[in-house]
């Protein structure tokens, strides 16, 4: 094990970390256990690219402690995890498959003790075959008996955030006239921009896959925006919903929108970045808790039995935690990821 690993590994306060390397596909696994206090380990499967297999597990480690707040948040009895898959490129069909068997037999191998679910780059099809091996997974098809995707139950959480910090931002009721840009146009971010069209926004939008922005701008009347003019872009509210780590310290001085607002993990490089946010004037919500949207979902519809129902009043339950969260971060002068932290702590402390 290199020298990185080791580094990474020793700063991370999570309970443990399964690793396996495929030969055959060159891929490395890291099942990334952060918390089982809450329960059993949830938290998606990342297939990705990454420079070396390092940087996948730090993504893991980052990605697994954010899951346990997540759904500390959201009231959900699960701690927090996350796998991530390191391929060398994006496999083929067959690749694919195999790389999924040899992963669904890492999770069957630890019992339950993990729950997975889709991430970047894996889909329900995924789901439906890890199940073929392991029962430990949400989200598969509606066909194979499991709950469907959970991006348009993100898009509409994601919704009730905006509505719920515009009108503490903003004082403003509804959307109409309240410019959106919304950068990354895949399962959440179109879904959220058909939610927001709809609602009278003023839509912008930006993606790195042009025929996506086309679609948009066709079918939604959005206004393109280019994918590196995003950050400069004036708007009410900017709604991440494409990669991790778009808001850095020097964004963060950039930005000239009074909200941020969107499903993307991870959205700040650093949690300083939430305080710049807070001096600047900029209401942010944490990613953590606005995105939980596909959490409820799929943890709602297939182990705590909720109906179509009960999960919508989850959804909107969302734009509620948010507001309380703004309104301690205010009391108290700290930032709304320090408040959502504390909001996490308490509900984990009361577990213990
Ligand atoms: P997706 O892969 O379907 O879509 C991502 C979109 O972003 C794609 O259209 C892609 O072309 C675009 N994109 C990539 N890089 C970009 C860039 N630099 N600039 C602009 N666009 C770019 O993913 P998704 O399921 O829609 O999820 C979006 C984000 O929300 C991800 O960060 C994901 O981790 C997070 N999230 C998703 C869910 C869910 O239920 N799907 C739940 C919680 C969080
Ligand atoms: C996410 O919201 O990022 C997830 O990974 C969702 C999830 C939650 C619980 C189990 C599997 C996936």
């Amino acid at each position: 094990m290199d020298q990185a690993f080791e580094h990474r590994l020793a700063g991370w306060d999570g309970e443990h970390v399964v690793i396996r390397y495929d030969p055959a596909s060159s891929t490395w696994m890291f099942v990334c256990i952060h918390s089982t206090r809450l329960g059993p380990a949830g938290g998606g499967t990342r297939l990705r690219v990454y420079p070396r297999p390092a940087a996948a597990l730090a993504d893991g480690l980052l990605l697994a402690k954010a899951m346990t707040t997540k759904l500390a948040v959201a009231g959900l009895p699960l701690g927090g995890g996350k796998a991530v898959l390191a391929v060398p490129a994006l496999p083929d069909p067959v690749t694919r498959a195999r790389i999924i068997d040899r992963y669904a037999d890492l999770v069957a191998s630890l019992r339950g003790t993990y729950l997975t679910g889709p991430d970047m780059n894996t889909s329900e099809s995924d789901m439906d075959r890890i199940a073929r091996r392991c029962p430990y997974v949400f989200c598969r098809s509606v066909a194979a008996g499991g709950s469907g995707s959970s991006a348009p139950a993100t898009a509409v959480g994601v919704l009730h955030g905006i509505r719920a910090s515009v009108q503490y931002a903003l004082d403003a009721g509804d959307l109409r006239g309240i410019s959106v840009l919304v950068q990354g146009l895949g399962g959440v971010g179109s879904h959220l921009a058909r939610l927001l069209a709809d609602a009278g926004a003023t839509l912008l939008v930006a993606d790195v896959d042009a025929g996506r922005v086309q679609q948009a701008v066709r079918a939604l009347g959005a206004k393109p925006v280019e994918p590196d003019a995003v950050v400069g872009t004036a708007c009410d509210v900017f709604a991440p919903c494409a990669i991790g780590g778009v808001i850095d310290l020097q964004a963060a001085e950039t930005l000239t929108c009074r909200i941020v607002a969107g499903a993307a993990n991870n959205q700040l490089t650093d949690p300083r970045v939430a305080r710049q946010l807070r001096d600047r004037g900029v209401l942010y919500a944490p990613d953590f808790v606005i995105n939980a949207g596909g959490a409820l979902h799929g943890v709602g519809l297939e182990k705590l039995g909720w109906d179509q129902a009960e999960l919508q009043r989850h959804l909107a339950g969302i734009g509620e935690t948010l507001t309380g969260i703004y309104r301690e971060a205010d009391q108290d002068d700290i930032s709304t990821h320090e408040a959502a932290q504390r909001l996490a702590q308490r509900r984990l402390d009361a577990a213990r």
